[in-house]
């Protein structure tokens, strides 16, 4: 009696055993595949794009980016200051940048926004934000 009762017990184990490893197995690796891909895309409508500042002048001049990408502009000068100034929108202009200083803003709308620089009115760019 106790014989098959172990019998059957341990055969029972070995069933379920045997058909979980192998899931269980995938299921770490899908896992750990989504959570490396997560890491390295980043999230829609998370991009990134950069102007630098440098000679007196915006680079690119002209930037497009679609909707939802941030903006950062850097001035890489080695001594003069500028800012990020949207006029034409009456927005504030930013604090002023001095060398290796940097400012933000996103882009969530299509359109085109024209900004200068404040204190160099003839510095000008625009960003063309568009699907
Ligand atoms: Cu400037």
């Amino acid at each position: 009696m106790s014989n098959l009762r172990d019998d059957s017990v341990s055969t029972r184990q070995q069933r379920g055993g045997g058909g979980l490893r192998a899931p269980r197995f995938f299921a770490a690796l899908l896992l750990t595949v989504s959570l490396c891909l997560g890491a390295i895309m980043p999230a829609a409508g998370a991009e990134m794009a950069e102007v630098a500042i440098e000679k007196m002048a915006f680079v690119p001049q002209v930037l497009k980016i679609k909707p939802g990408t941030t903006v950062t502009w850097v001035n890489r000068e080695k001594r003069t200051n500028h800012s990020v100034f949207f006029e034409q929108e009456n927005l504030p202009e930013s604090d002023r940048l001095f060398p290796g200083e940097t400012y933000q803003r996103t882009f969530e709308k299509s359109g085109t926004y024209p900004y200068r620089c404040g204190p160099h009115p003839e510095m000008l760019g625009v960003i063309e934000v568009a699907e």
